[in-house]
């Protein structure tokens, strides 16, 4: 039901994406490129391999993070035909293999079999809902990277995270452990380094720490981030998804 690597080239080959180790690398004052998305699975063509070889350890892989490159419109179809008079909404429609019915609940009726649907829960939606229709404001972006790939320890507003394709290691710490217990206390907050690269030297910190969470997103998964939760990713099989990160109440 969703879109998979080879359609996703097919369909979107000439579309140009940010590709960079880290996502919004251009921020960090890191190098980033902005190519074809042929080009980029071109030179990462592990995306298509049957069976996976072990994660690089030393190689900071290249991601593409994305959320300058579509527009609203094609993140997020709304929809004010239904009968509850609510503006529904339909994200990510483009990722989508088949557009469902235009109103959430019919999606939902259509494509009740379909894990990623089921994952989208009513809480989703509402708070998507609710979202477009107040002062709030959400930012959709969506992901593609290979295995080792992933993005830097960060936190910002309440964000779900979908993913549609392969398997993501996350790791979280809630705020109140973020800089008490070690010299820098930005090393729990924020990072620029890339996650394989910085877990390379805080494995040890980590598994003694006692506020950080680890677990394996699998295709499907609906993850929620709490409000200045911090947190860091990498993607253990190739990845393809998207984030919606939702400014009201924080
Ligand atoms: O999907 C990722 O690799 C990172 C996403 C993220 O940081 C988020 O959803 O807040």
């Amino acid at each position: 039901m969703f879109v998979n690597f080879s359609t996703l080239r097919e369909r979107y080959g000439q579309r140009h994406v940010p590709v960079s180790t880290i996502p919004y690398a251009a921020n960090f004052g890191q190098e980033h490129k902005i190519e074809t998305l042929e080009a980029y699975f071109s030179e990462n063509e592990d995306f298509f391999e049957e069976v996976p070889n072990p994660l690089p350890t030393t190689t900071e892989r290249d991601y593409v993070f994305d959320s300058e490159f579509l527009s609203d419109d094609e993140f997020v179809i709304p929809c004010a035909n239904n009968d509850s008079h609510e503006n529904d909404v339909i994200a990510y429609s483009w990722l989508l293999d088949e557009l469902p019915n235009c109103s959430t609940i019919a999606a939902l009726r259509k494509l009740d079999n379909a894990p990623l649907m089921k994952s989208l829960n009513d809480v989703y939606f509402r708070l998507l809902v609710e979202t477009q229709g107040s002062e709030g404001q959400l930012w959709h972006q969506w992901y593609l990277g290979p295995r080792g790939s992933g993005a830097p320890l960060h936190y910002h507003c309440q964000a779900y995270n979908t993913l549609a394709q392969g398997e993501k290691l996350w790791v979280m710490i809630p705020p109140e452990h973020t800089g008490s217990d070690v010299d820098d206390g930005l090393a729990w907050g924020y990072s620029n380094r890339q996650p394989t690269t910085w877990l390379q030297s805080h494995i040890d910190d980590l598994t003694g720490h006692a506020g950080a969470s680890v677990c394996v997103q699998q295709a499907g998964d609906t993850l929620f981030v709490p409000s200045y939760w911090s947190h860091l990713t990498v993607n253990l099989r190739p990845c393809l998804g998207f984030a919606t990160e939702i400014y009201r109440d924080c």
